[in-house]
């Protein structure tokens, strides 16, 4: 099945007119997208209101809309401090269920965080098999960075309390605590999530504490059911949203974000330890709409703007910016502007 980005790229010049069946068509495409009922409701309402507004005639005109109003959306349940986990001292819980992407991503995340020139420990936290860490300390390996493991079977939160002694013994900027996601029940989830949620409140109540669930959208719907469970149980501050690469349902990040209010921090586009990205609002929603080719060019135009600007420091120490010169202009204002100074 071609993804929601590639069916929505090809979407709107397939017609001519904003008829109806316009609208519905794109309709169904959001909802097979994942974008998910009610997100998809508001978001044709907004369009339909703007494309009165703005008196749009043209259904490819509305790809620029449906993106602003994505972004716009998006934009909304975005904060200033969503990344200050990232300054200072920080523990990072990776929670969710098996096989989404915990541990891989981990990985990446030491390993981001390594080039940012932070120090990072990880901790072992799933204990459940001697495979797990095993696989941790291989990305531990690949980044760089130590690793803290505990015993097959052993308690997690015995892991977590000496992998935050050791973070404080060695100054580490960044704890990454990979968990097992296979507590057969609710309650159980909860009480094991809380005591690891207590041991680092009492043993590093200096570090902030930031608890992302990893969900894979590939599962669609059941990425943002597992997202909501983990947010009934514990304190939740972001998603990490996986396998986004092949992925036919990137629209679960519109439908986690309306429904759920937890933005989605990173997105994992691969296996590689450098397939992990920061989420960007901008280049998603342009991407959704296939309005990435407009952003491109936007972006060239303004390197090309940057490119055709120079800085001249004039007599007084004044900088003088020309833009818009021919290299000919730039090298006669530069000549103008030396002129000044040997006076
Ligand atoms: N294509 C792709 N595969 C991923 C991504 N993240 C994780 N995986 C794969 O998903 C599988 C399960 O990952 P793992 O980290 O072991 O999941 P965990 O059980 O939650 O710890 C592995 O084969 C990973 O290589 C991603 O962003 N893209
Ligand atoms: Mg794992």
């Amino acid at each position: 099945m071609a993804s929601i980005f590639t069916r929505l790229s090809g979407f709107f010049s397939g017609y001519e007119e904003l008829t109806d069946e316009f609208y519905e068509d794109l309709e169904e495409t959001l909802v097979m997208g994942d974008v998910g009922f009610e997100a998809t409701e508001e978001i044709i309402e907004e369009l339909k209101k703007r494309v009165a507004k703005e008196n749009i005639k043209v259904p490819d005109e509305c790809r620029r809309l449906l993106s602003q109003i994505v972004e716009d959306r998006l934009k909304e349940k975005l904060s200033k401090d969503d990344y200050d986990f990232e300054q200072g001292k920080a523990v990072v819980l990776l929670v969710g269920v098996n096989g989404v992407g915990k541990t891989t991503t981990a990985g990446k995340l030491a390993a981001r965080y390594k080039r940012l020139g932070k120090k990072v420990i990880l901790a072992a936290a799933d204990t459940f098999r001697a495979a797990a860490t095993e696989q941790l300390n291989e990305w531990a390996v690949r980044a760089g960075v130590d690793i803290i493991r505990g015993t097959e079977g052993g308690d997690p939160g015995a892991v977590v309390y000496d992998a935050i002694h050791a973070a404080k013994a060695r100054n580490a900027d960044i704890l990454i605590c990979d968990t097992a996601g296979r507590l057969h029940n609710k309650k159980n989830l909860m009480n094991e999530l809380k005591k690891i949620n207590n041991i680092i409140t009492s043993e590093y109540p200096e570090a902030v504490k930031e608890t992302l669930v990893v969900v894979d959208a590939g599962t669609g719907q059941n990425a943002k059911e597992q997202a909501k469970e983990f947010k009934e149980v514990t304190d939740v501050n972001g998603v990490v949203l996986t396998k986004l690469d092949g992925s036919a349902k990137g629209g679960i990040v519109i439908a986690i974000e309306s429904e759920l209010m937890i933005p989605v921090k990173f997105v994992g586009v691969g296996e590689k330890i450098t397939d992990l990205k920061k989420f960007d609002v901008t280049g998603y929603a342009a991407a959704l709409t296939g309005s990435e080719e407009l952003l491109k060019k936007e972006e060239e135009e303004k390197k090309e703007i940057a490119s055709r600007t120079t800085t001249y420091e004039t007599i007084d120490g004044l900088k003088e910016v020309v833009i818009g010169a021919t290299e000919q202009e730039k090298e006669d204002a530069f000549a103008f502007f030396r002129s000044l100074r040997k006076d």
